[in-house]
């Protein structure tokens, strides 16, 4: 029996990995792109040649549609002669175990010296989109999973939507923060990374990097971007507020036994 197009008999080379179609290795791929020309014969011949020259096969046009205005949206598919070594990938994740809401509670008790663990979160810039932040900081959570406000270890303060860097960094001096949390939604023009670049930089500019743990989130973040923006973790689609308290009480316990403050 053919499954997901290949027969039992046929075994996966996970060092050579292609994309498939119909048939395991068939290197199909689909793209979908616009050009900024008509419909027509013409826009689909331009769409086949581009596809060629990004070194793909047998480029055929399945749909395109008239966007209006001299303007095509193509959907084309190809078939690609590159595979990857799967056995050879490895992408840094959030280290720190998953704990329980009480496991979290109770861990914060017993290593966090007394004190309220303190959070302060925004979604910066332009932003506008604080579904995001307030489904991790509000009582309320996301998917049955309730939110930093609801856990009696944490002191959260939620700025809201389009806060600048600098008023989120002087905020979370006169909050005593020691976690910030910034969610990005926009991603036109690459603004996010902008943005959050910029923050880092800022932060380290006022000498005041290392003392807080900075973490960022939103649906095309992942910790291995926030990695590369100088953020200490990174979290995308699919987070709960558990994902987050888990990773904090660990992380900030660790960060305070580094910078050896007594805890
Ligand atoms: C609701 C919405 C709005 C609402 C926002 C209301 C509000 N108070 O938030 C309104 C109508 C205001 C709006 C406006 C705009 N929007 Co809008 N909007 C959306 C929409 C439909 C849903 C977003 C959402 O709420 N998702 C639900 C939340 C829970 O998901 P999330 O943000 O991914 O968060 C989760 C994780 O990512 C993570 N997370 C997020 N942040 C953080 C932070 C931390 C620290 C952590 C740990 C985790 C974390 O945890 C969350 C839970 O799992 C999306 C399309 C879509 N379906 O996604 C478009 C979308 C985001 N909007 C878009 C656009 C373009 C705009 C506008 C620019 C439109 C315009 N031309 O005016 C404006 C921008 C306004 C501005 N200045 O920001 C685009 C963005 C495209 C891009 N890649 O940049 C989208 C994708 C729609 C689209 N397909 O074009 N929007």
């Amino acid at each position: 029996m053919a499954v997901h197009g290949r027969t039992e008999a046929q075994p996966i080379d996970l060092t050579q990995v292609r994309a498939y179609g119909d048939t395991l290795n068939d290197g199909a791929i689909a793209l979908s792109f616009s050009l900024p020309v008509p419909y027509g014969d013409e826009a689909k011949e331009a769409a086949r040649q581009l596809v060629r020259q990004m070194g793909l096969h047998d480029p055929q046009v399945y749909h395109a549609h008239d966007l209006g205005e001299g303007y095509t949206w193509l959907l084309v598919y190809a078939k690609s002669p590159y595979s990857v070594d799967f056995t050879k990938i490895s992408v840094p994740k959030v280290s720190n175990h998953k704990l329980s809401h009480a496991a979290i509670e109770d861990y914060w008790h017993e290593h966090g010296g007394g004190e309220k663990l303190r959070v302060i979160g925004a979604c910066t810039g332009d932003d506008a989109h604080t579904v995001g932040i307030d489904a991790i900081l509000n009582y309320k959570g996301w998917r049955g999973d309730k939110g930093l406000e609801s856990y009696k270890c944490f002191a959260v303060k939620n700025l809201g939507a389009q806060v600048e860097n600098d008023r989120l960094l002087a905020e979370a001096a006169a909050f005593g923060a020691d976690v910030i949390l910034v969610s990005q939604v926009v991603t036109q023009k690459d603004c996010h990374r902008t943005n959050l670049a910029a923050l880092v930089d800022l932060a380290e500019a006022e000498g005041a990097r290392g003392e807080r743990i900075f973490l960022c989130g939103g649906p095309r973040l992942s910790h291995p971007i926030a990695l590369e923006l100088g953020f200490d973790a990174g979290f995308g689609p699919g987070t709960v507020p558990s994902d987050v308290a888990s990773y904090l009480v660990q992380a900030v316990v660790q960060r305070r036994r580094e910078n050896a403050q007594p805890i």
